[in-house]
């Protein structure tokens, strides 16, 4: 059922947008090398765990940036493109004036705000590699609010030791995406909620209105059509229980690259 499931996502990627074939031709006239497409650094042996990666580099390095010219002149999207459901219809009919980022669980002050108010929150731009498992690294400039200033707002009680992502769209079995990181890394400075892709508002194939930047782990932690941010003490009891969509499939839940 897991390979099955892979090869579907597989199928659907090479269709909905480019195949690899065309990604290789398509480096020529992008900025990213070819080899820069497949990186070696996406098999699991290259990549960190998370005691390695918190012991040689303090909890706030950063990730790579990029200049302008850098950035990919394609960024391809990938998994769900669109949510498909009626509620999510009908916030795109609206220009999502009615969506809204709740933020709640293990927090001493719940709330929620709406997307012009996180746009009027003092806003971080980075311009950053993307690595996909599915063979594909791209360059985009987002921009959005940073998460540790949210929770400053929510301030988070002393049990709640992870933040869960709750995303818009479902699976054909109504499986609903979502994805985790410890509540330490939502204070990274580069850990954003973006709402811009290259000085324009997201569009909806890359999550709009709102998704996870979690820069330093794999294109599967970046969670797209981002609704609710809920803090816990254990992910046991969320999802699948394994921290994520994808990793209640079997992949890692610590992504480090
Ligand atoms: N909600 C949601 N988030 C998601 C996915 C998804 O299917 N649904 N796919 C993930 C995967 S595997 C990747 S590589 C990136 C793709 O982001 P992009 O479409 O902006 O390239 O989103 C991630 N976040
Ligand atoms: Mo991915």
């Amino acid at each position: 059922m897991f390979a099955q499931k892979q090869s579907m996502k597989r199928r659907q990627f090479l269709k909905g947008t480019v195949g690899a074939a065309s990604l290789v031709a398509l480096s020529g006239c992008d900025n990213l090398t070819q080899s820069s497409w497949f990186p070696g650094i996406l098999s699991k042996a290259e990549r960190v765990t998370e005691t390695v990666q918190r012991a040689v580099t303090p909890q706030d390095a950063l990730a790579k940036e990029y200049g302008v010219s850098d950035i990919s002149a394609i960024f391809p999207a990938n998994g769900n493109t669109d949510p498909g459901t009626e509620a999510y219809a009908e916030h795109v009919a609206q220009n999502f004036s009615d969506w809204t980022l709740e933020v709640a669980g293990l927090v001493k002050q719940p709330r929620s705000w709406s997307l012009a108010a996180l746009k009027e929150l003092p806003s971080r731009t980075q311009i950053t590699r993307h690595d996909c498992v599915e063979g594909w690294s791209a360059i985009g400039k987002w921009t959005g609010v940073p998460i540790g200033d949210l929770m400053h707002q929510v301030e988070p009680l002393p049990n709640a030791r992870y933040a869960v992502f709750h995303c818009a769209d479902v699976d054909d079995e109504g499986i609903a995406y979502y994805e985790s990181m410890a509540v330490a890394d939502c204070f990274h400075p580069q850990t954003i909620l973006a709402y811009e892709l290259n000085d324009v508002p997201l569009d909806i194939p890359h999550g709009a209105p709102l998704r996870l930047r979690f820069e330093r782990q794999l294109g599967y932690k970046q969670a797209k059509y981002v609704m609710k941010i809920e803090l816990v003490e254990s992910l046991a009891d969320i999802g699948g229980g394994k921290g994520g969509y994808w990793e209640d499939q079997g992949y890692e839940w610590y992504a480090g690259i």
